[in-house]
Formats: C-alpha cells, sequence, structure tokens
C-alpha cells in the first residue's frame, strides 16, 4: 500500500474531474458535537448551503478501513446515529484506518483529510484551542498545530467561547497561522459576534482570502488560514448571558474529572442544556453561515486555477 486510502463519494469524484469548486466538513460535530437528530440535519442543511454557494461538499469521516471524501445520504445517517465512532485527531487517524474502526474526523485531521485530496477549503463551527485552566491541565486542541503545518484554509466562528481566547490567539501567533476576521475588526467568539479581543487581521471579501492562501502557497510557508467568521446578526447569543453558563459548565468538568477528548464533548453538551437548546441553535446558524463564505473562497480559488 503506497496511495492513501480515499474513496470519493460520486458526487466529489466529478467535481475532482471538472474541477469545480469543492468544501471539505467535518464530521465530529455530527457525532461528538451535537445531538441526534440535530446533528444529521445540521450536517445535510450544512451541505446544502455549500452547493447553494456554487460548490460541492465533500464530508470527510473514516469508514471500514478508508477515508470517505464526500458520504452518501446513507453513509452520513449511519454515522449521525453511531454511538462508537472515533474522535479523530491526527494522533488516531491511522490507528483507526488500520484496525477498520468508524471514526468521525475533528478539524486536524479534516484538515489531513482534506490535503489529500487536494481540497483547499474547509467550513466548520468552531475549532478547538487551548482550554481554560491550561496552565494546570497542559489541554491544547491539536487543530492549533495542525493549522500551522497543513495547507488548508479553515472558515470558522472564530475558537469555541468555552475556551481561553487570549491564550488560543498567542499560541496562533507563535504558530505562525494567519487569524482572519472576516468583514470586522474584532475576533469572534463562536455563539457571539465578539469576543472583546482584536483580530490580527482583518479581510473582506472572499476573494481576498483566497489570494493569501495562494500566496502561502507560492511564498512556501505551508500551514493554512484561519478565518474567523462572526455568527449572523440575529442569531447571536451575548457574551454576558453566556458566560456564566462557560463558568459554571467549565466546573462540573474540572469536579467530575473530565480530561482530554471529552471534555469539548462535555462543554458543548452542557451548554445545550444550560441555554435551553439556544446554544444549539446558533451553534447552526453559524456553521450554515461559515458553509456559505467557504463556498465562495472555494470558487474564487478554482477559478484561479
Ligand atoms: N465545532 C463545533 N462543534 C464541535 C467541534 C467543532 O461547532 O464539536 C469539534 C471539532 O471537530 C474540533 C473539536 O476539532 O471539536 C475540538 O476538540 P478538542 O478540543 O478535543 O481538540
Ligand atoms: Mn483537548
Amino acid at each position: 500500500m503506497t496511495h492513501p486510502p480515499l474513496v470519493f463519494s460520486p458526487e466529489v469524484a466529478q467535481a475532482r474531474d471538472t474541477g469545480r469548486a469543492i468544501v471539505a466538513l467535518e464530521s465530529t460535530i455530527i457525532t461528538h458535537g451535537m445531538p441526534w437528530p440535530q446533528n444529521l440535519d445540521t450536517a445535510t442543511t450544512v451541505e446544502d448551503e455549500v452547493r447553494a454557494a456554487g460548490a460541492v461538499p465533500a464530508t470527510i469521516a473514516v469508514m471500514a478501513g478508508a477515508i470517505h471524501i464526500g458520504l452518501e445520504p446513507a453513509q452520513l445517517r449511519a454515522l449521525a446515529q453511531s454511538t462508537d465512532a472515533m474522535k479523530l485527531s491526527r494522533a488516531d487517524l491511522a490507528a483507526c484506518l488500520a484496525q477498520g474502526r468508524t471514526g468521525a474526523t475533528t478539524v486536524a485531521a479534516t484538515m489531513i483529510c482534506a490535503a489529500l485530496a487536494s481540497i483547499d477549503v474547509f467550513a466548520t463551527g468552531g475549532i478547538g484551542g487551548v482550554h481554560r485552566g491550561a496552565e494546570a491541565s497542559f489541554d491544547i486542541s491539536a487543530d492549533l498545530h495542525e493549522l500551522a503545518r497543513t495547507p488548508v484554509t479553515v472558515v470558522a466562528a472564530g475558537a469555541k467561547a468555552i475556551l481561553d481566547l487570549p491564550k488560543t490567539l498567542e499560541v496562533l501567533e507563535t504558530l505562525g497561522v494567519p487569524v482572519i476576521a472576516f468583514g470586522q475588526d474584532a475576533l469572534p467568539a463562536f455563539w457571539s459576534r465578539d469576543s472583546g479581543l482584536k483580530a490580527p487581521l482583518r479581510m473582506d471579501s472572499a476573494a481576498q482570502i483566497a489570494q493569501s492562501h495562494r500566496m502561502r502557497a507560492v511564498l512556501g510557508l505551508g500551514g493554512g488560514q484561519l478565518v474567523a467568521n462572526p455568527i449572523p446578526l440575529g442569531d447571536e447569543i451575548a457574551r454576558t448571558t453566556l458566560e456564566p453558563l462557560i463558568a459554571r459548565a467549565t466546573d462540573e468538568a474540572r469536579a467530575q474529572g473530565i480530561a482530554a477528548k471529552d471534555v469539548t464533548p462535555f462543554l458543548l453538551d452542557r451548554i445545550v442544556t444550560l441555554t435551553e437548546g439556544r446554544s444549539l441553535k446558533a451553534n447552526i446558524a453559524l456553521v450554515r453561515n461559515n458553509a456559505r463564505l467557504a463556498g465562495a473562497v472555494a470558487r474564487e480559488l478554482a477559478a484561479m486555477r
């Protein structure tokens, strides 16, 4: 075996043959980020947003020893209903494939798979980052290091507000990852448009994002870009509403000894409960919004080729 075990869905295979714009989508948000059945609904709707933006969606997951680039409806449904899918980052991808298990790709693993499939643009909700209390727990998402080494432009709604955002920005700066706020100066904070922090960079068009993606390749810089796209106005939850709930969920996680891969899914789930479902609605709205922008960036890049 000398080639990566990639399996393309018919829709994605055709898009590759005809040089159409493709947007990668992750699957951990489906298996570990949202409850059934909203997870399947969201995954389907997000794919439709990419299509409406004139690009082709490629949801990525590992099944039966292969990396699937694009899932057919039955596969998407099976994944959304699975209860034993692995949460795959760089560390687990090869092991999952070797053992023939099912795995959902995080931002880090989706970037790796997208790059293997020559897909430049990827849309998600929020990336992982430096957790609150990281000075004690050392919990820093592998997503940050992946952004530093794998040349994919990731469109997210900033880093999740459950994280320590100033520390997340510092690590991204150290790693040489461009953090680009879209259409505003402030770094968005996932469920809210404004984190209170200024983003290091700002761009106002998909074309600029595509240009700088190309320029990084030309310069041989390696690594990706993080585009922080604010949640639409009507969908946001105020930071002041969320902050006490996040603090509470974080305390609960610590008290219950939640660690490693379980931290992010635990916090997201608790915040859905504590906001009585509002955070889930906001999460869905922001992923859709990111899919639209990623579609536009992918089209710009396809037009440049
Ligand atoms: N964005 C969401 N929901 C999620 C995630 C992102 O809206 O569930 C997932 C992504 O797959 C991301 C992961 O890579 O959470 C981060 O996990 P960790 O903090 O363990 O690295
Ligand atoms: Mn972690």
